[in-house]
């Protein structure tokens, strides 16, 4: 394990959410969202194997985002609402069907979001679980309340006998990187504020522009 390894901490990670938002709230850094989320990536491949076509998803759809960072519209891809605006202004989002568009910053971002939403119920459930609460059933409850509306039979029931594999509430908190059971209530209790704020800040300005059911 090399030292960054190490020293991983979900606090950072959730922490680093804290600085994708800017302008008073009222915008959101693309790049430093895909750090938050390169971060969650790190930290579900330490649970192992089993979720790799979990992480695997979620790398494709950074991957997405950071070629069109790099491209040469890469400013407009800068915040939020830049690239809200020029996808949506140069008719660059498939609003009904997948066709001439199909990996829109919009649609790829609103995947993540929603991904965000089943992070929120998680590890809140964690946070006020108990020593007998089984991960999985945590993991199943708050899947069965986000993601899983939007996924198609095959991935939920994979997906829910994944979670079978989860390991125990106490190696989550020590894979947590944090420090006691006490302590990670703690930082949980403190970072996810920020994880709501830009979960909350995204959905306005997608439910704004009629953007919450791209396909
Ligand atoms: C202390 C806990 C921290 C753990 C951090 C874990 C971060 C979880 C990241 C989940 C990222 C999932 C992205 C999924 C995006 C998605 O919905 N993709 C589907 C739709 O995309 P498409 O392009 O086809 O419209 C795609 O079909 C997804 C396929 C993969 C299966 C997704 C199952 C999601 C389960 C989420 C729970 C992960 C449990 C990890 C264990 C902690």
């Amino acid at each position: 394990m090399s030292s960054t390894e190490e020293k991983f901490s979900l606090k950072e990670v959730l922490v680093s959410f804290k600085s994708c938002l800017v302008d008073d709230d009222q915008d959101i850094i693309v790049e430093q969202y895909l750090n938050g989320w390169k971060g969650l990536v790190r930290f579900m491949n330490s649970l192992g194997t089993i979720f790799s076509f979990v992480s695997k998803d979620a790398v494709t759809k950074i991957q997405i985002m950071e070629n069109y960072l790099a491209g040469t519209n890469g400013e407009r891809y800068r915040t939020l609402q830049s690239m809200v605006e020029h996808e949506l202004s140069s008719d660059l989002v498939d609003l009904t069907k997948r066709c001439n568009n199909p990996d829109s910053g919009c649609r790829t971002i609103l995947r993540l979001h929603r991904a965000l939403r089943w992070l929120q119920l998680f590890l809140e459930k964690l946070r006020t679980s108990n020593e007998d609460s089984k991960t999985s059933t945590l993991c199943t409850e708050a899947y069965n309340d986000s993601l899983a509306n939007f996924h198609p039979w095959i991935i939920r029931k994979t997906a829910t006998v994944a979670f079978l594999a989860l390991p125990t509430r106490n190696t989550f908190f020590e894979v947590m990187n944090v420090g006691t059971t006490e302590e990670v209530v703690a930082m949980l209790g403190e970072s996810m504020p920020y994880v709501t704020k830009v979960y909350d800040f995204t959905h306005e300005i997608y439910s704004q522009h009629n953007l919450l059911e791209l396909p």
